[in-house]
C-alpha cells in the first residue's frame, strides 16, 4: 500500500527532478491528479498510468527541445514509412533511454509496491504483424540514439495485431482493445489533422499561364489525425517523434446538409471513414486484394507526405527541395504508392513539370524488400486502383509509358522484357505491381540480409537488376540491444557489465571484450547461472498459467516466430515425435532432457499454418502425458506470443530454431535476438542465419539442410517426398504415427491436409531436410551434456553479436542510401519560457 509522502522536495514544479524521493513526490502527484484516485481504490492500472506519466513528463522537455531545433535547423530528416510498427511496450524502455531504470524501481518499492507488475500492466501496441514492423520499431529507436533527425509515420490502428487464444488446440482470434485503457505515451494533434480525398474522377483546365493542369475531384475526404509518440535516443538528448495517422470524419463534410435530415445515414457514413484506421491486417507474407488496405496504405501515405511538405513550409523550404530535406525510406511496397502521391503533389497542387517532379522523387525514395514468396507480391486490381485513385492511376500510367521507353532503349526488341517489366500486369484480369512502381521510382533498392539481396537480384527483381544495377544493394537487418539484452536480460546485461563496463549498449562490437573472460571459470559459472536463473523464472510463469511443471534444468528449445510452412515448425515438430518415438521403443534410453517452446501466431485466413498450431498442441498432449517419457521431452505452445512475451523467451533459450527452407527467409531478426542472449541456434543457410554463424564461427553453431542452391536442383530433378518417407525409418514412424491417429485420439484425418501436403507436395522439403535435421539434433543434444563446452560456444555467440545491433544497421543506411549527417540537441534545462 501507497503510504510514504516524499519530503525534501526542492522544486514544487520540477519535472525534471530525477531523484527517489522527486519520483516518489511526482508519482503520487499524478495519481491524484491525473489518475483522480487514491490509494485505496487505485487499481494496478492506476499505478502504472501514475507512473508512465512521471516518465512522459521526464521527456517532454527533451522532446520539445529535438522538435524546435529540427523546425529551428531545417536538418535532412529521415522519414521511415511502414504501415507497422511493432513497438512493445515503452514504460521499461523509456525508462532505461532516460537512465531512469534504477531510481524508478527503487522510488517504487519505498512506496510499498513492485515496478515488474507495473511494467506487466502496460498493454503493448501491437500495431505490426511480426519481423518488419519489429524492424521499423528497432530502426527509430536506432535513430534516435544515432541522434539522427529523423520521423516515422504509420497508421494508428485501433485494434492491432490480434490476441491469440488457444482452445481445444486450435487458435482462436479475439480482438486486441490496447487502447481500452488509455494510451499515455501518445499525444493527440487535431490541430494539425489534414485531409485525404478518395475516389471521384480527373479533370483538365488551363491555368493562368495557360498550362494544361489536372485536377482531381473526389467522391469522399476523409480527415487524418495525427497522434505523436517520442522516441527517445538512449543516454541521448535527442527525442524523435513517431506520428501515427486516426482516420476521422472531416467536419467540412457537412453530413447534415448533405444527407438532408437523415441522421443515421450521417452518423453511418461518419463511421464508415473512421473504419480506415480500425485494424490491422493480420496476414504477414500473403496480400489480400482488399480496398480496405489500399485506403489504409493510401491514407496514411497521403497525410504523411502533406505533413512533410507543411513542416517544410514552417521551415522557409521551397517544395522543390523535397528530395533535399527528406529521404524516405519505403518499409516494403506498403507504402508505395507514395511514389505516385509525391508525383501528383508536385505536378497538380504545386504546378511543377514531370520532369522536374519526377527527379524530386526518384531522389527522395529508396525501397526495402522483406521477401521473396511471391504470395506476399503486392498487387492491386486495376479497376478496384482507378476507382479508388483515379489521379494516381494516370500518373502510373505516364510513369509506366515513360519507363518502358527507356527499357526499349536500353533492350531493344524484346517483348518480352517489356511485358515482364511493366508496372501493369496484363496477363489475365489487370494489375497494377507496386514492386515495379518501388524499384523505378526509388534510387536505392536493399534486401535485408546479403543471401536475401543476391537472390533478389537473382529472381523476382533480375530485370531491374539489369536494367538499374547501380540501385541495388543489401543492408543485413539488426535488432535494438537496449530491448533485447538490457531491459530483457537485466541479469546478463549487468554480468557484461561488470566486466567490460557499459560502451557496449551503444557499441555492441564492444561485447568482444568478453572473449577476454572466456578462460575465467568464475565468469562461466556466472554466465551459466544467468541462463539458469532466467530458465528458473520462465518454468515458475510457464507453472502458473499453464500448469505444466518443465525442469529448468532441461535443454531449452524454442521456436517463436509467426506460424508459417516456410519457417517449418512442422519439421520441429516431426523432431519431437521422432524422439519420443524413441523413448517409447526403448524406455531406458539416455536422452537429453528437453523442453520444446513454441509461439506464434497464424495468419486468420491461414488454415494449414493454424492446424499446425494444432498439432503442437495435440503432440504436446500425449508427450505431456505418457508416464514411459518420466518427463524427459515436455512441448508447451505458449499462446498469444507477442513482444512483451518475446523479451522474456530470448533470455531463457538454449537452443534457438531457424529452421526455414534455405532461400525463403528474407532475414530473420528473432535468430538475432536469440543469439544475443546466449541462445545457440540450430538452423540452415538462410537469410542472416548465414552471417550469424560466419560471425559466431561454424564451430558454435548448429548447421544443418540443403542450400538454397540444392533447394533450387532438387525441386528442378524432380523432388519425390515420398522417396524420403519410404528409406528414412525413423520419418516413416513418425508421419505413420501421425497418420494413424495416434496424436488425435483416433482420428486419423485430423491431420491429413497437413501430410497430404507433406507427401503429395512438399514445397517447403521438409521430408527432404528432416534427416539432416534430425541428425543435427542429435549433436545439440551431445553437446548439451558438456555443460562447460556449452557455456563456452553460449558465451561466444553473445560475444559476437556487435555486427546484429540495428545501430550498425541504420549506419549503412546513413552511409549508402540516405546521407543524413546527425543533429545534436542541447541538454535539456526545464524552463517556463521554452517558446
Ligand atoms: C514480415 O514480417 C516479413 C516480410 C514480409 O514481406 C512481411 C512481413 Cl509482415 C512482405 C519479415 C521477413 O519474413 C523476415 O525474414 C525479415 O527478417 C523481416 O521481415 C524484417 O526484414
Amino acid at each position: 500500500m501507497v503510504n510514504i509522502v516524499p519530503n525534501n522536495i526542492q522544486l514544487e514544479d520540477d519535472r525534471t527532478g530525477m531523484t527517489v524521493s522527486i519520483l516518489k513526490r511526482a508519482f503520487l502527484d499524478n495519481l491524484f491528479y491525473v489518475q483522480a484516485k487514491f490509494p485505496k481504490i487505485a487499481t494496478k492500472n492506476d499505478y502504472y498510468m501514475a507512473l508512465a506519466y512521471t516518465v512522459r513528463d521526464r521527456l517532454v522537455n527533451r522532446w520539445l527541445n529535438t522538435e524546435r531545433t529540427y523546425i529551428e535547423k531545417a536538418p535532412r530528416t529521415v522519414v521511415y514509412l511502414s504501415a507497422e510498427f511493432l513497438l512493445g511496450p515503452h514504460l521499461g524502455n523509456n525508462l532505461i533511454s532516460l537512465g531512469l531504470y534504477n531510481v524508478a524501481k527503487q522510488a517504487i518499492e519505498e512506496l510499498g509496491l513492485n515496478l515488474a507488475d507495473l511494467l506487466e500492466q502496460e498493454e503493448e501496441p501491437g500495431l505490426g504483424n511480426g519481423g518488419l514492423g519489429r524492424l521499423a520499431a528497432c530502426y527509430i529507436d536506432s535513430l534516435a540514439t544515432l541522434e539522427i533527425p529523423a520521423i516515422g509515420y504509420g497508421i494508428r490502428y485501433e485494434y492491432g495485431i490480434f490476441d491469440q487464444q488457444i482452445k481445444d488446440g486450435w487458435q482462436v482470434e479475439i480482438t486486441d482493445k490496447w487502447l481500452q485503457y488509455g494510451n499515455p505515451w501518445e499525444v493527440a494533434r487535431p490541430e494539425a489533422s489534414l485531409e485525404v480525398k478518395f475516389g471521384g474522377h480527373t479533370e483538365t483546365y488551363t491555368d493562368e499561364f495557360d498550362r494544361y493542369r489536372v485536377r482531381w475531384v473526389p467522391y469522399k475526404v476523409v480527415k487524418g489525425v495525427p497522434y505523436d509518440t517520442p522516441i527517445l535516443g538512449f543516454q541521448a538528448n535527442t527525442a524523435n517523434t513517431l506520428r501515427l495517422w486516426k482516420a476521422e470524419a472531416p467536419e467540412s463534410f457537412d453530413f447534415e446538409a448533405f444527407n438532408k435530415g437523415d441522421y443515421f445515414g450521417a452518423v453511418h457514413e461518419k463511421s464508415d471513414s473512421e473504419n480506415i484506421t480500425k485494424v490491422l491486417y493480420p496476414n504477414d507474407e500473403s496480400y489480400q486484394g482488399k480496398q480496405l488496405r489500399l485506403e489504409q496504405q493510401y491514407f496514411f501515405v497521403s497525410c504523411s507526405l502533406q505533413d512533410a511538405i507543411r513542416l517544410m513550409k514552417l521551415q522557409n523550404l521551397a517544395p522543390e527541395r523535397f528530395h533535399e530535406q527528406y529521404a524516405i525510406q519505403l518499409n516494403d511496397t506498403h507504402p508505395t504508392i507514395a511514389v505516385a502521391a509525391l508525383m501528383r503533389l508536385l505536378l497538380d497542387e504545386y504546378g511543377f513539370d514531370w520532369d522536374r517532379a519526377w527527379n524530386i522523387t526518384t531522389n527522395t525514395f529508396a525501397y526495402t524488400n522483406h521477401t521473396l514468396l511471391p504470395e506476399a507480391l503486392e498487387r492491386w486490381p486495376l479497376e478496384m486502383f482507378g476507382n479508388l485513385l483515379p489521379r494516381h492511376l494516370e500518373i502510373i500510367y505516364e510513369i509506366n509509358r515513360r519507363f518502358l521507353d527507356r527499357v526499349r532503349i536500353k533492350f531493344p526488341d524484346e517483348i518480352d522484357r517489356l511485358r515482364r517489366m511493366s508496372i501493369i500486369d496484363e496477363s489475365g484480369e489487370r494489375y497494377i505491381r507496386m514492386a515495379h512502381l518501388a524499384c523505378i521510382g526509388s534510387h536505392a533498392i536493399n534486401g535485408v540480409a546479403e543471401l536475401h539481396s543476391e537472390l533478389l537480384k537473382k529472381t523476382i527483381l533480375h530485370d531491374f537488376y539489369e536494367m538499374y544495377p547501380e540501385k541495388f544493394t543489401n543492408v543485413t537487418n539488426g535488432v535494438t540491444p537496449r530491448r533485447f539484452i538490457v531491459l530483457s536480460n537485466p541479469r546478463l546485461a549487468n554480468l557484461i557489465t561488470d566486466r567490460i563496463g557499459d560502451g557496449w549498449i551503444k557499441n555492441l562490437d564492444e561485447l568482444r571484450k568478453l572473449e577476454n573472460f572466456i578462460e575465467d571459470s568464475g565468469f562461466r559459472q556466472e554466465f551459466a547461472g544467468v541462463k539458469r536463473a532466467v530458465k528458473r523464472d520462465l518454468a515458475e510463469q510457464i507453472r502458473d498459467n499453464y500448469g505444466i511443471d518443465i525442469d529448468p534444468d532441461s535443454l531449452f528449445d524454442i521456436q517463436a516466430k509467426r506460424i508459417h510452412e516456410y519457417k517449418r515448425q512442422h519439421l520441429n515438430a516431426l523432431h519431437i515425435i521422432t524422439l519420443y518415438n524413441r523413448l517409447k521403443a526403448d524406455p531406458n534410453l539416455d536422452i537429453t532432457p528437453r523442453t520444446f517452446l513454441f509461439g506464434g501466431k497464424a495468419a486468420p485466413g491461414y488454415y494449414m499454418a493454424k492446424l499446425i498450431i494444432k498439432l503442437i498442441n495435440s503432440i504436446a498432449d500425449v508427450v505431456n502425458h505418457d508416464p514411459d517419457i518420466r518427463g524427459r521431452l515436455k512441448v508447451v505452445f505458449l499462446k498469444d506470443y507477442n513482444v512483451k512475451f518475446a523479451q522474456r523467451i530470448y533470455p531463457a533459450a538454449d537452443l534457438s530454431e531457424q529452421i526455414s527452407t534455405a532461400g525463403k527467409e528474407a532475414s530473420g531478426t528473432g535468430n538475432m535476438k536469440f543469439s544475443m542472449n546466449g541462445a545457440l541456434t540450430i538452423g540452415t543457410l538462410d537469410g542472416a542465419n548465414i552471417e550469424i554463424r560466419e560471425e559466431v564461427g561454424a564451430e558454435n553453431f548448429f548447421l544443418f539442410g540443403l542450400t538454397a542452391e540444392q533447394v533450387l536442383a532438387l525441386k528442378a530433378s524432380g523432388y519425390n517426398p515420398r522417396d524420403y518417407y519410404e528409406s528414412n525409418p525413423e520419418l516413416k514412424l513418425a508421419i505413420d504415427r501421425l497418420d494413424s491417429g495416434f496424436f488425435s485420439r483416433g482420428d486419423g484425418d485430423l491431420f491429413r491436409p497437413l501430410l497430404d501436403a507433406l507427401m503429395y507436395q512438399d514445397d517447403y522439403l521438409v521430408l527432404a531436410d528432416y534427416a539432416s535435421y534430425v541428425e543435427c539434433q542429435d549433436r545439440v543434444g551431445q553437446a548439451y551434456r558438456d555443460s562447460d563446452r556449452w557455456t563456452r560456444m553460449s558465451i561466444l555467440n553473445v560475444d559476437r553479436m556487435g555486427k546484429f545491433s540495428s545501430d550498425r544497421s541504420i549506419r549503412e543506411y546513413l552511409q549508402k542510401i540516405w546521407k543524413v549527417p546527425p543533429v545534436e540537441i542541447q541538454v535539456p534545462e526545464y524552463t517556463q519560457s521554452n517558446g
